[in-house]
């Protein structure tokens, strides 16, 4: 197991409803630690950029509707496999498969308003880190 950094984002949806504290709970019962953190609100601009992997899927513009529909909580978490575990604790992408106990299981509105983001891989977490980070922000 080696101490890896993911990125995670709490999603307009959480946020609206005031479940950012809870959200954040699970992911540090279950063992990752933020390190970075910021409430932002993402521009357009930013929401297409960062969700450019999936600019020809037919979700694309609803996708960036919803996510600069209302503030996010931009993070870095740093743990044991943290990538795989993270993905672990948000569970499905459609709630309606996700595992009970996940955050998308218990806190997820849709397939779309599903509560978070995480990286898929550990090239793919390094990537989005940058693009919401400075180095200097990321303070452990
Ligand atoms: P992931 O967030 O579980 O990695 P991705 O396939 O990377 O899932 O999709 C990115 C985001 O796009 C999802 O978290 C969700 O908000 C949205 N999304 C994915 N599939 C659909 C869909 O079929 N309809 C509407 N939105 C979707
Ligand atoms: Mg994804």
């Amino acid at each position: 197991m080696s101490t890896e950094r993911t990125f995670s984002i709490v999603k307009p949806d959480a946020t609206r409803r005031n479940l950012t504290g809870k959200v954040i709970d699970r992911l540090e019962s279950a063992g990752l630690r933020v390190i970075a953190q910021k409430r932002i609100w993402m521009s357009t601009k930013q929401a297409e950029a960062f969700y450019a992997v999936h600019k020809a899927r037919p979700f694309f513009h609803d996708l960036v509707k919803f996510m600069t529909s209302g503030p996010v909580v931009v993070q870095v978490l740093e743990g044991a496999n943290a990538v795989a575990k993270n993905r672990e604790i948000m569970g499905a992408t459609d709630p309606a498969k996700a595992a009970p106990g996940t955050i998308r299981k218990d806190f997820a509105e849709s397939i779309e308003a599903n509560s978070v983001h995480g990286s898929d891989s550990a090239e793919n977490a390094a990537a989005e880190i940058k693009f919401f980070f400075a180095d200097t922000e990321i303070v452990g």
